[in-house]
C-alpha cells in the first residue's frame, strides 16, 4: 500500500515539471525574426554616409567653385540623417569638382589624380562640372563626423580648393584637422546662396 501512495505522488510531481518546461520553451520561439532589405535602397555606403534618394532630400546647397581654388562656401553643417542635395556650380573658366569624403580619402585620391591625371571617375559622392555647368550630388550623412570636400583636378586641392563639412550628431570633431579654414565664410544654413 505504501509503495502505491509513493508512485502516485511522484507521478504527479514528473507531470508539474514538464509542464513547467514546456512553457518556458514556449516563450523562447519568438526571439527569431526575418529582416528583408529593400533592394533598390542603399546602394553604396561607405564610412560617411551612403548614396541619397532623391525623395528623401532635406535639403539643397548650392556650392560655388572658382578658378580662385575656392569653394563658398568652404564650411557646412549638417545632421546626421540629412539626405543633402550639393548644387555644385563652375563660376570659373577651368573644370572644378567636388569630391566628398574622409580627409584620408581625399588626399589618398587627390594623389591618385596627380599621377594620373587624365582618370576618369564617377562615385555618388562626387560631381564634377566644367566652365558654365551645373552638376548635382544627391549624399546621404548617414554618419556623424568631420568630413571635406575637394577639388581632385591635378593642382587644384593643394592650391587649396578644399571645404568641410560637420555632420553633427555626437561625432568627434577634430579641430586639429580644419585649421586651414581660417578666414573662410559661409555658414549654410539658409541654403541658398546666390553670389
Ligand atoms: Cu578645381
Amino acid at each position: 500500500m505504501k509503495a502505491t501512495m509513493k508512485r502516485i505522488v511522484f507521478a504527479g510531481l514528473a507531470l508539474a515539471v514538464l509542464t513547467g518546461s514546456a512553457s518556458a520553451h514556449g516563450k523562447k520561439e519568438h526571439g527569431e525574426k526575418v529582416t528583408s532589405v529593400p533592394a533598390n535602397l542603399d546602394m553604396f555606403e561607405n564610412e560617411f554616409g551612403r548614396t541619397g534618394r532623391p525623395e528623401a532630400v532635406v535639403r539643397t546647397i548650392k556650392v560655388g567653385m572658382s578658378d580662385a581654388f575656392k569653394y563658398e562656401p568652404a564650411i557646412i553643417h549638417v545632421k546626421v540623417g540629412e539626405t543633402i542635395r550639393f548644387v555644385v556650380q563652375n563660376r570659373g573658366e577651368m573644370l572644378h569638382e567636388m569630391v566628398v569624403g574622409r580627409t584620408e580619402d581625399i588626399v589618398k585620391h587627390a594623389i591618385l589624380m596627380e599621377k594620373f591625371p587624365g582618370m576618369e571617375h564617377g562615385e555618388p559622392y562626387m560631381a564634377h562640372a566644367d566652365k558654365g555647368q551645373t552638376a548635382e550630388i544627391i549624399w546621404a550623412f548617414s554618419k556623424p563626423g568631420t568630413f571635406e570636400y575637394g577639388c581632385l583636378i591635378p593642382g587644384h586641392y593643394d592650391a587649396g580648393m578644399k571645404g568641410v563639412i560637420y555632420a553633427d550628431g555626437g561625432g568627434v570633431i577634430t579641430k586639429g584637422s580644419v585649421q586651414w579654414l581660417h578666414g573662410s565664410t559661409g555658414d549654410n544654413e539658409k541654403s541658398d546662396n546666390r553670389n
